[in-house]
């Protein structure tokens, strides 16, 4: 079994001088290609799949492009890219796959920046509430990213079909995740805590989730806790194959969502090492 990548260049047509640029997604996509990676072509989330997450006020603004934050530009046509990426992650939940789009999506909550933080971290629609969402299915997400996903946690906070686990550095951007929370999980790690210590809150994390009781496991793959990225946790690549082989060992249809990592080709690498670990265990 090879994981499919879901990805579309589109999603490399807007943004620039930002560090979630273009060049952090085109990077990767370039290195799995090389890899002999295959990829499917997403289409839109449509409005619908969108509204199960987000207000329609907050839906009426992003169409509007009124939705600027220091942190998070209001691109020209933003709406119709969030949607693409939010497709990414509904076609990766489909085929079990792992969705290589931006713009990302895990700081965004329901009427936009989340849990009262001033900004969306560079996120519109939240692209795996989107799809845990249309599958209706009992979930649990496990966001790896380096910043706690405090849209992904505003969403689902108190859905008894969902629990959400996430490791993350703390005190860091957005500054929530300090606790856990009814079925939010949160493990809050110090800057650069490295593998080892990374590795036991994951199976410590892990071990306190009744996993049988999900159908399927969702991971917001951020890949900024890389060593020297913008939420270090002090991890390599050898770190990501051994997370991939933890959701592996759970045995649960999975399916990836990109969301932070801002090192480009370092993005590839990662991914690359995570669905090798997964694959290397997971029998599904
Ligand atoms: N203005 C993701 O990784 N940094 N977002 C703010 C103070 C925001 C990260 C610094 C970082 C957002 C998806
Ligand atoms: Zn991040």
């Amino acid at each position: 079994m090879k994981t499919k990548i879901v990805f579309s260049e589109k999603c490399l047509n807007y943004g620039g001088w930002h560090i979630e640029g273009p060049q952090r997604v085109k990077m990767a996509h370039e290195f799995l290609e090389e890899q002999k990676y295959e990829f499917l072509e997403p289409t839109p989330a449509a409005e619908e799949d969108v509204l199960r997450v987000h207000d329609a006020d907050y839906v009426w603004k992003l169409k509007k492009g009124l939705v600027e934050d220091p942190d998070t530009p209001a691109y020209e046509n933003i709406y119709e890219y969030a949607r693409l990426s939010a497709g990414g992650a509904l076609l990766a939940a489909e085929v079990n796959g792992f969705s290589l789009m931006r713009p990302p999506g895990h700081h965004a909550g329901h009427g936009g920046a989340a849990l009262g933080v001033s900004t969306r971290g560079f996120c519109y629609v939240n692209n795996v509430a989107v799809a845990v969402k249309a599958l209706g299915k009992a979930a649990l997400i496990l966001d790896v990213d380096g910043h706690h996903g405090n849209g992904s946690q505003e969403i689902f906070l108190g859905d008894e079909r969902v629990v959400y686990v996430s490791l993350h550095r703390f005190p860091h951007y957005p500054g929530t995740g300090g606790f856990s929370e009814g079925n939010c999980l949160n493990f809050p790690l110090p800057a650069d805590c490295g593998e080892r210590r990374y590795l036991e809150a994951l199976d410590e994390a892990l071990g306190m989730v009744n996993v049988g009781r999900f159908e399927v496991v969702a991971v917001s793959a951020g890949f900024d806790t890389h060593l020297g990225d913008l939420a270090s946790l002090g991890l390599t690549e050898n770190s990501y194959r051994e997370v991939g082989r933890r959701i592996g060992l759970l045995r649960k249809p999975t399916f990836f969502v990109l969301e932070g990592g801002y090192m480009g080709e370092q993005n590839g690498r990662d991914i690359d090492q995570l669905l090798k670990g997964y694959e290397e265990k997971a029998v599904v």
